[in-house]
C-alpha cells in the first residue's frame, strides 16, 4: 500500500504525486479515510439539498464540448430570454417548501452583460428574503459585477474549473483556464463564497482527475462547495458525438468523491450532474465517501435528475436527513432568517 502519511487539515500545497497516491489506495482504505475526514467536520447523516433553476437557457456562444446549451451544437435546447424575477421567486418558494436550503440560478452566458445585473440582483434579493441561501452561475464575472451581486445578497457563486489544466484545451477553446481563475478571484475578493468543481468522465485520465482536484485544493481558499459532475452525454455535443468516451467506472467516480473529501475536508462535496443514471447503491457509496450535497428536483438546467419521490425514498432507506440551514450561513444583510425549513423530502 503506498504510504501517503497523515493528512493535516486544510492544506493548499498538494503535489500531483500525493493526490495520485490517494487515488491509488485500495478502495476500502480510501473510502475509510474519506469517511473519517467527513465525520470530523460534518454529521454524516446530513445531506444538503440545493435546487437549481435555469433562469436563462441555451443560445450560449461558448464551445464547451459537453454542454447542451452551446448555440453551435444541435442539441434541441431552445434558447430563452432571462426569466422575470416574479417567476423565479415562485419557483424559489416551491423549492423551499420542498426542503431546499440553497437556491441556485443558472444562466447560459459566457458572462453577463452589465445591463443584466440589475435584473439578476432583483432575483437574488427576493430569494434571499425567503430565507434561502443564494447561489448563481452566470459565466465569467468582472470585479464590479461580482461586487454588485454581493451587494444584492449573493452568498455563493458557482464557476467551475471543470477539468485539469492539461486537459482543458481538449474540451473548451473559447476561454482559457486563467479566465476561470480570474473570475474566482473576483468572487472571493467581493466576499462571496465559491462553489467550484468540475466534470469527470470526459475521457480524461486518472492523473487529470487528480490534477483537477489538486488545482481546486490549492486555490487560495478551498471552494466552500465542490460540485462533482459526471458527464451527461447529450446528443449533438462533441463529447457525445465523438462516441469514444466510455462512461466512467462507478468505483473510479467514488474514488474521485473520496479524494475530494480528503483534500478539501471542510467543503460541501456535491453529487451534481449525472445522478439520474446512478444506481441507489452507487449514490450510497458516494455518501459514504463524503458527498454531502445534492441537487433536488426533476431537472438540472436542461437535463434530467432523479424524481423527488425516488430521492425521498433513498434518503429514508439510508437514514439520511436534509441539512438544515444554520443562521450563521445567512449573511447579515438578510432581514428574514427561517430556521424552521419545512422538510418534505423525507416526510
Ligand atoms: N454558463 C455558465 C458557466 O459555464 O459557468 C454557467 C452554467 S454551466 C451549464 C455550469 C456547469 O454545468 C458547467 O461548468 C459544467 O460543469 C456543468 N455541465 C454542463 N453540461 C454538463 C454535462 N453535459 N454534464 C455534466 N456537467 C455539465
Ligand atoms: C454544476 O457544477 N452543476 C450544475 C450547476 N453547477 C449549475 C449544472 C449541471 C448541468 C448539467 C447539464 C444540464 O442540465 O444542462
Ligand atoms: Fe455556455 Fe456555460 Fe454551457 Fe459553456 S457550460 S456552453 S459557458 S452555458
Amino acid at each position: 500500500m503506498p504510504d501517503v502519511g497523515p493528512v493535516p487539515v486544510l492544506r493548499h500545497d498538494w503535489n500531483q504525486s500525493e493526490v495520485e497516491a490517494l487515488f491509488a489506495l485500495p478502495f476500502t482504505e480510501l473510502v475509510q479515510r474519506a469517511a473519517s475526514a467527513h465525520r470530523e467536520h460534518f454529521d454524516p447523516a446530513e445531506v444538503q439539498i440545493s435546487t437549481l433553476l435555469s433562469v436563462k437557457t441555451g443560445g450560449c456562444p461558448e464551445d464547451c464540448g459537453y454542454c447542451p446549451q452551446a448555440q453551435r451544437y444541435h442539441t434541441g435546447v431552445e434558447a430563452t430570454k432571462l426569466m422575470d424575477a416574479d417567476d423565479v421567486l415562485e419557483r424559489a418558494r416551491a423549492a423551499k417548501a420542498a426542503g431546499a436550503s440553497r437556491f441556485c440560478m443558472g444562466a447560459a452566458w459566457r458572462s453577463p452583460k452589465d445591463r443584466d445585473i440589475p435584473k439578476v440582483a432583483e432575483m437574488i434579493r427576493g430569494v434571499k428574503a425567503l430565507g434561502l441561501e443564494t447561489c448563481a452561475t452566470l459565466g465569467m464575472l468582472s470585479a464590479p459585477q461580482a461586487d454588485a451581486l454581493k451587494s444584492a445578497g449573493l452568498d455563493y457563486y458557482n464557476h467551475n474549473l471543470d477539468t485539469a489544466p492539461d486537459f482543458y484545451g481538449d474540451v473548451i477553446t473559447t476561454r482559457d483556464y486563467q479566465d476561470r481563475l480570474d473570475t474566482l478571484t473576483h468572487v472571493r475578493d467581493a466576499g462571496m463564497k465559491t462553489c467550484c468543481g468540475g466534470i469527470v468522465g470526459m475521457g480524461e485520465s486518472r492523473a487529470q482527475r487528480a490534477g483537477l482536484l489538486r488545482t481546486l485544493a490549492n486555490l487560495p481558499a478551498h471552494p466552500d462547495s465542490v460540485p462533482i459532475n459526471r458527464l451527461v452525454q447529450v446528443a449533438g455535443t462533441p463529447l457525445a458525438e465523438k462516441n469514444t468516451v466510455a462512461e466512467l467506472d462507478a468505483f473510479e467516480f467514488v474514488r474521485t468523491i473520496a479524494v475530494a473529501r480528503i483534500i478539501m475536508p471542510k467543503s460541501m462535496v456535491r453529487l451534481s450532474a449525472g445522478r439520474e443514471t446512478m444506481s441507489d447503491e452507487l449514490q450510497a457509496l458516494c455518501f459514504l465517501a463524503g458527498a454531502n450535497s445534492i441537487f433536488h428536483g426533476e431537472k438540472l438546467l436542461t437535463t434530467g435528475n432523479p424524481d423527488v419521490d425516488h430521492d425521498a425514498k433513498l434518503f429514508e432507506r439510508l437514514g439520511l436527513r436534509p441539512m438544515q440551514l444554520v443562521e450563521s450561513n445567512i449573511d447579515a444583510c438578510s432581514d428574514t432568517v427561517h430556521a424552521d425549513i419545512t422538510v418534505q423530502l423525507v416526510a
